[in-house]
């Protein structure tokens, strides 16, 4: 029958269906196929599913695998058992993550956060963002200009330390971004600021040169003022999905990372990305960007993420 529609046909229709009615077609059928057990034909289609989705392929295979056996079971009989299967499983991948998802806090001090990534991922953006959440909850936020390498950086953050009205610590552009780090935590000190926000020049994971001055960045920090950085979030663009892992390994290999933020999570139709992310790194995802404002910065919530997923 598919050959009466074009293939771009299919691709729009599949578009427009949400990603659990795709897996219900292939998988609940009818009652009888969720009794009898998936057939090898619904089984790849389901890996390809979520493959397309972007899950990954060790999420995907093992909850094919799961569903098979629980199939085979006899223990899925209605929609609500290959649902519930489905949640649990996703929820188990984001178990393994290392640490808490809450920003983690100086207990005395400022707490410092040093924001990591590549160009155009959402750095700056959601440094901004973070700033006003933090404002909002009552801290007293100073940010430090520590992108001295990209023309205009500095003038952005500026920007946002104005519309935010918060102070910001900086130097000229081209100068020691492990100067202006100094300088900022010293500043954080003295002016009895809650939290110091620190931007970062965006590099690739690729160029060693860079990575070496970030790590002496990290480390400056931490000489200045005994467990800093608090947290060192690496931001990571949604829309790249598991392309973003290998950048996330070398960043973290540098300078452990203690969380991720996935920006743009509003751009992106494959779902299951947080996921893959989650899944191959081990660690917390704990903020999505949610949009361009300052208002769009969201805790990740695994249980809203999964149940959104499959609703
Ligand atoms: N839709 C959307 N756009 C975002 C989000 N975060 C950042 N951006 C946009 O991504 C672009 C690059 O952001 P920027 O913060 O300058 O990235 P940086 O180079 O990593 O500092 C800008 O146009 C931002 O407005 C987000 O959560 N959602
Ligand atoms: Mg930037």
């Amino acid at each position: 029958m598919s050959r009466f529609f074009s293939k771009k046909d299919i691709k729009e229709e599949r578009k427009k269906k949400s990603l659990w009615t795709r897996i219900k077609d292939v998988a609940l059928m009818d009652v009888e196929v969720m009794v009898r057990g998936l057939d090898t034909t619904s089984i790849e289609q389901l890996e390809q599913l979520l493959l397309e989705s972007d899950f990954g392929v060790r999420p995907s295979l093992g909850i094919v695998d799961t569903l098979t056996a629980e199939g085979k079971k006899g223990k899925l009989k209605t929609e609500n058992d290959l649902r519930d299967l489905f949640r649990r499983e996703m929820k188990a991948v984001f178990a393994q993550a290392d640490g808490g998802r809450e920003i983690i806090l100086a207990p005395s001090g400022p707490t410092v956060v040093m924001a990591v990534g590549v160009n155009g991922v959402g750095k700056t953006t959601t440094i901004a963002k973070l700033a006003h959440f933090f404002q909002t909850r009552g801290k007293k936020v100073l940010l430090g200009a520590g992108d001295t390498f990209r023309a205009g950086a500095i003038e952005q953050l500026e920007l946002w330390a104005g519309r935010l009205g918060c102070e910001i610590i900086k130097q000229q552009a081209g100068s020691d971004p492990a100067a202006v780090a100094f300088d900022a935590v010293s500043a954080a000190e003295s002016r009895g600021v809650d939290v110091l926000i620190l931007d970062t020049a965006g590099r690739l994971h690729t160029q060693g040169g860079l990575m070496d001055e970030l790590a002496k960045v990290h480390k400056v920090v931490g000489k200045r003022l005994e467990g800093a950085p608090h947290e060192v979030l690496l931001v990571l663009d949604a829309t790249l999905g598991q392309n973003s892992t290998n950048q996330a390994r070398a960043f973290h290999k540098m300078l452990g990372v203690t969380g991720l933020v996935l920006a743009k999570f509003d751009g992106t139709s494959k779902a299951g990305c947080a996921v893959a992310i989650a899944e191959e790194l081990k660690l917390p995802i704990k903020l999505v960007g949610t949009g361009e404002k300052l208002e769009n910065l969201e805790p990740f919530d695994v249980d809203a993420y999964v149940d959104k997923i499959f609703s």
